[in-house]
């Protein structure tokens, strides 16, 4: 997963607010550039900019300040606030920007969101700031009227590849991520999902890194100190987008159990995020049981467990190669493998 810093801009400045609230705002640097260079510094991957003048107004306001981190730092930068033009999307562009994320004209233009994506295809994201399970815009002032489900429906049929989910509710409250709405989310889309709001911990990033999130966006917490960016980006291992598996749209991927001494192939069966997570952190498989719909330590109950020496991933992400070395048998019937029978014997 990436940790994803914020920057969020106003007046020139950079600042957190609390619930999004403009009224509620802390100053934690009059030097972005001098931030964006201290994160990049520190290890970050990528950088997360938000022109909350540019979100309310409409308009661009902090483009000089955006233009400058820009041409300082190495890294990708995606910016988003005030983008509601193909114009504004091209400067950005221009600018260097890698990722323009687009918040209100998903609800108000979504035809301009389809151009945005035909011009500029996996440049644009889409940010759903929800509160209460609708999507707001317009730096959020204005109560939503469509559904997170709704607006993630519409924008796919625009085409959009990407996704920023934020709980309104939680940003800027160094609470914690609201989990079940993000867990809620990656099941209503297969595209990738960044999850931004409430993380206070590096127990929250690990938390989201086992929902399956692409990447976490991470804002008054390294401001306060509440964690450590250079910490936070040891202990998540960053796993670059090229590796990150394509879960199905029920989030689910197929996994094959291979013998990591006779080659033999041995069962098939479907994980999803979490469960190739403990798999990864237990070095044995677990997997997602779709008749009992839970997960499911393999061996728990017979002690026929399957002891992982290695996790492979297929050319095009979609199929996990278990390389293992099994406890006992490893099919239910009691043989080694699963694939014991011929098909014209069945
Ligand atoms: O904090 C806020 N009130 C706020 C905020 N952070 N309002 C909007 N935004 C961000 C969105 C998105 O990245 O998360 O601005 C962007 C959307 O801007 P626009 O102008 O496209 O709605």
């Amino acid at each position: 997963m990436e940790i994803i810093p914020a920057i969020d801009l106003r007046g020139g400045k950079c600042v957190r607010l609390y619930q999004g609230d403009y009224s509620k705002e802390t100053v934690f640097s009059d030097d972005p550039v001098a931030m964006a260079l201290r994160w990049q510094e520190t290890g970050a991957q990528r950088l997360h900019l938000v022109d909350l003048d540019g979100a309310s107004e409409g308009k661009p306001c902090n483009a000089s300040v955006i233009g400058a981190i820009v041409s300082r730092v190495r890294i990708p930068v995606e910016v988003g606030g005030g983008i509601r033009q193909i114009e504004t999307i091209r400067y950005l562009e221009r600018l260097g920007v890698a990722r323009m994320i687009l918040g209100t004209v998903a609800l108000e233009d979504p035809n301009l969101v389809k151009e945005a994506c035909r011009l500029f295809g996996e440049k644009i994201i889409v940010s759903i700031d929800a509160r209460d399970g609708y999507v707001r815009g317009r730096g959020w002032k204005e109560e939503g009227k469509l559904t997170v489900a709704e607006v993630i429906r519409k924008m796919e049929s625009c085409g959009v590849k990407r996704f920023v989910f934020t709980d309104i509710a939680r940003d800027g409250t160094l609470t914690e991520p609201n989990f079940e709405e993000i867990k809620r989310f990656r099941s209503l889309t297969a595209m990738p999902v960044i999850a931004a709001g409430g993380i206070a911990s590096i127990e929250h990033l690990k938390k989201l890194a086992a929902l399956g999130v692409e990447g976490a966006i991470v804002g008054k917490a390294i401001y306060t100190g509440d964690v450590n960016l250079r910490e936070a980006l040891t202990a998540i291992q960053t796993r670059g987008q090229k590796t990150m598996p394509k879960f199905d749209e029920k989030g689910l991927i197929p996994a094959v159990v291979q013998d990591a001494n006779t080659g033999e192939v041995l069962m098939m069966a479907y994980m999803n995020a979490e469960s190739l997570e403990r798999t990864r952190a237990s070095g044995q498989a677990w997997f997602w049981s779709r008749s009992r719909k839970e997960l499911w330590h393999k061996g728990a109950t017979s002690g026929n467990f399957i002891n992982v020496k290695e996790i492979l991933i297929d050319c095009d992400l979609d199929t996990i190669l278990i390389k293992a070395e099994p406890v006992g048998p490893v099919c239910h019937t009691g043989n080694r493998t699963c694939f014991y029978r011929r098909l014209d014997e069945v």
